[in-house]
């Protein structure tokens, strides 16, 4: 039996600890991490990636400690200048992650390929595992507020998760098509399972499950599929995610969210003080109940290996 493959479906903050952990828990050619891209805008003529970014630097041990975002030990002489000469300062962006944007930029006009150019840069920075963008199509989250159709970084950063939801799109999800990694992945018959990480999963895990064919790819699997909460009792871990979900109407819990996934899971990893509400909601639904927060590079890689037990014990499905 050839090595079994495992594909991370990941977003920004919390997907990017898991995908550390699993990426520490197993062989490079053992993983693909298919990372949203729908938060992705043009800023100063620059194709911003906030996701694959996070998903970057946090495995090439660069990420900033603790604003989930940007590079650690960073410099701002570029932004200072851009705020002094009047420039837009809303979405900041260091010298270091300047200089990424700049390689991509050049990549991207050379006419490489939004996952060719992510799997150089990596590369560049020493990564051995696959991290790719879940399409090379154009797709752009936009949230349905009271001020309007907003894209996402206008949401999350100018206006700061202040204007109420009552609607998320994925303009451009259904003209898209996943990207060769994720095809290749969803598609590898070596594969043993799927993990969406703690990553919104309106925000995050939507766009990808709205490419065509992924979610039936994943329906068709006998690979187990599985998600770890990003919730802990009511409280979204990090980010607007339990704000989104009060606003779409939704109570923002762990049992709400296993129910957002539906039929698409095989197990769902919970923290201990959720799991008696996740039973009762989804009583057939298998449950892993742990410690699900992850502060060090223990915790991360700790919650993998619980993550990759769970999947062996689910074992392939009928
Ligand atoms: N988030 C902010 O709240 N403020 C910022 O100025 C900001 C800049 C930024 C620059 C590069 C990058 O890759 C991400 C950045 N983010 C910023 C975070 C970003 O909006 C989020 O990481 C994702 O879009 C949501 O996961």
């Amino acid at each position: 039996m050839s090595a079994p493959r495992y594909l991370a479906l990941c977003g920004g903050v919390g997907g990017a600890k898991l995908a550390l952990g699993l990426s520490r828990a197993l062989a490079p050619e053992a993983l693909t991490i298919a990372v949203n891209n729908g938060d992705d805008f043009e800023h100063f003529g620059l194709s911003i990636c906030p996701d694959l970014d996070t998903v970057t630097y946090a495995l090439a041990g660069v990420d900033h400690p603790v604003q989930g975002w940007g590079r650690d030990r960073e410099s701002w002489n570029a932004f200072s200048q851009l705020e002094r000469l009047g420039g837009p300062a809303w979405f900041r962006l260091g010298d270091k992650d300047i200089g990424l944007h700049l390689a991509r930029r050049v990549l991207l006009d050379e006419g490489f390929t939004l996952s060719e150019t992510s799997a150089r840069i990596a590369r560049a920075f020493g990564i051995g595992h696959e991290i790719a963008p879940m399409t090379d199509g154009r797709v752009r989250t936009q949230l349905d507020t009271a001020d309007g159709l907003m894209p996402f970084q206008h949401y999350f950063v100018r206006e700061r998760c202040a204007p109420s939801v009552r609607g998320i799109q994925y303009a451009g999800a259904a003209q898209s098509q996943p990207s060769p990694a994720l095809r290749r992945a969803l598609d590898d018959p070596r594969l043993a399972g799927v993990i969406l990480c703690p990553s919104n999963p309106y925000l995050s895990i939507d766009p990808i499950l709205a490419l065509p064919g992924v979610r039936d790819a994943l329906r068709r699997l006998n690979a187990p599929v599985i998600a770890v909460a990003p919730i802990i009792g009511g409280a979204a871990i990090k980010g607007p995610t339990a704000q989104i979900m009060r606003d779409l109407g939704i109570p923002p819990s762990a049992a709400a969210v296993a129910r957002h996934y539906g039929d698409l899971l095989d197990g769902y990893v919970t923290d201990a003080a959720d799991a008696p509400a996740v039973a009762e909601a989804l009583p057939e639904l298998r449950l892993l109940a742990c410690d699900i927060v992850m502060r060090t590079a223990e915790d991360k890689m700790r919650l993998a290996r619980r993550c990759l037990d769970f999947i062996s014990r689910l074992g392939a499905r009928q």
